[in-house]
């Protein structure tokens, strides 16, 4: 499912991010920034020591990386230009500020974009694996933030990916964008 929003392409697939050939594709990090399981692990395998040489820098810099901020790396030897680590929230009923920690990881993904002005971006479904947030309400937040990006029209990004490990978030991103792609054609 492709749509265009206000020049804006936004899609979502099913695949591996580590093979995305983009400007910058995200990371589902730790606030450690020293890698993990999940999307994590497979981009430092995949990415090779370049990719923890910078993080160990930015640790010494700043420490690591809070909840719903984001620093950003070489890609090593992944076919992306960048690797931008976001932290998302620990899913703990839901009360604990989760839903504002994840949308942060989006936006601030994307300032760091604009900040680099890049030009595509690859996101994995932040928080819905070993940290447990719950799918929908996920992919909610995430096209959400994306929406108000393309229609703010100020940022330097005009191709966004959600590429799902997971045929269930497939269809949820799905969902959601089909829902977006009627909005904007109502309000035309
Ligand atoms: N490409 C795209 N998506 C992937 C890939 C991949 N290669 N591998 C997994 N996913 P998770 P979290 C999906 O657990 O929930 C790490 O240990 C996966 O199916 O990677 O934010 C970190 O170091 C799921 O939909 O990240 C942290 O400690 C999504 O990526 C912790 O896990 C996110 O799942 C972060 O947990």
């Amino acid at each position: 499912m492709k749509l265009v929003l206000n020049g804006v392409t936004i899609e979502a697939v099913q695949g591996d991010i580590t093979r995305e050939a983009v400007d910058a594709i995200v990371n589902a990090a730790n606030s450690s920034l020293l890698g993990g399981g999940g999307v994590d692990g497979a981009i430092h395998r995949a990415g090779g020591a370049a990719i923890l040489e910078d993080c160990y820098r930015i640790r010494d810099r700043q420490g690591g990386c809070p909840t719903g901020e984001a620093v950003i790396t070489t890609a090593g030897d992944l076919p992306s230009q960048h690797v931008i680590h976001t932290v998302g929230p620990v899913w703990n009923g839901g009360n604990q500020l989760e839903p504002d920690l994840l949308r942060n990881c989006y936006i601030h993904s994307l300032q760091l974009a604009d900040e680099y002005e890049l030009n595509s971006i690859s996101f994995p479904n932040i928080s819905t694996g070993i940290y447990g947030y719950p799918k929908p309400e996920a992919a909610a937040i995430a096209v959400k933030v994306i929406q108000q990006y393309a229609e703010t029209g100020n940022g330097t990004v005009t191709h966004i990916r959600f590429v799902c490990f997971d045929h269930d978030n497939l269809a949820l991103y799905e969902q959601q964008l089909h829902s977006l792609n009627d909005e904007s054609n109502e309000s035309k």
